[in-house]
């Protein structure tokens, strides 16, 4: 089966994007717009792989406190239109975190750089290039899914296989 590890966006997060996609389409911007349910962020893309239990062991080992992700401004990938994200060190350990323990577990993955991105359309059409500005959004991240892709009829389908939760350490107590 086709997997992929990604974060899963809240609903909140999401209306925020598909405001974005709404404001492509209103300056005429055609193509394969992603559907709602669709939208995340992938931090690591494994491909064909036949055993979803060893990604799941080898996401179970990762440690990563809850942290915030908020939207900041808009790119393409040639005809590829994405939103994208502030910068934040958190979110490029959990990806050095996800990408190290399938490594560890001799599990593949796709070693290009990761560039923090979520997917608002995919073969864009327009006569002018659009301009965009970012909906003001963040949530917190509180878990690591393990998503399964298939095509079929309506297009490609994302369902999540199995997830990781944070650690949520307690603060230090100090004692008078
Ligand atoms: P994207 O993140 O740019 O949208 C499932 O295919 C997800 O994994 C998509 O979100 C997809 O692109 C991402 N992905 C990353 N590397 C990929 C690759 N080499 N082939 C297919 N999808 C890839």
């Amino acid at each position: 089966m086709r997997l992929f590890i990604a974060i899963n966006l809240d609903d909140n997060f999401k209306s925020a994007l598909t405001s974005m996609q709404d404001d492509l389409r209103s300056q005429h911007v055609g193509g394969n717009y992603s559907p709602i349910e669709n939208l995340h962020i992938t931090l690591a893309f494994i491909g064909e792989y036949p055993d979803p239990d060893d990604v799941m062991d080898a996401l179970a080992g990762i440690d990563f406190e809850p942290f915030d992700i908020t939207l900041d401004g808009f790119g393409n990938f040639g005809d590829l239109f994405w939103a994208g994200l502030a910068k934040t060190e958190v979110l490029s350990s959990l990806v050095k975190k996800s990408r190290h323990a399938l490594a560890d577990a001799g599990i593949p993955y796709d070693r290009k750089k990761f560039t923090p991105h979520i997917t608002l359309l995919r073969k864009a059409r327009y006569n002018k290039f659009p301009e965009l500005k970012t909906r003001q959004t963040s949530m917190k991240v509180t878990s690591v899914s393990l998503m399964r892709s298939d095509f079929g009829k309506g297009g490609v389908r994302y369902t999540e296989v199995g997830y990781a939760k944070s650690t949520n350490k307690p603060a230090l107590e100090i004692k008078k």
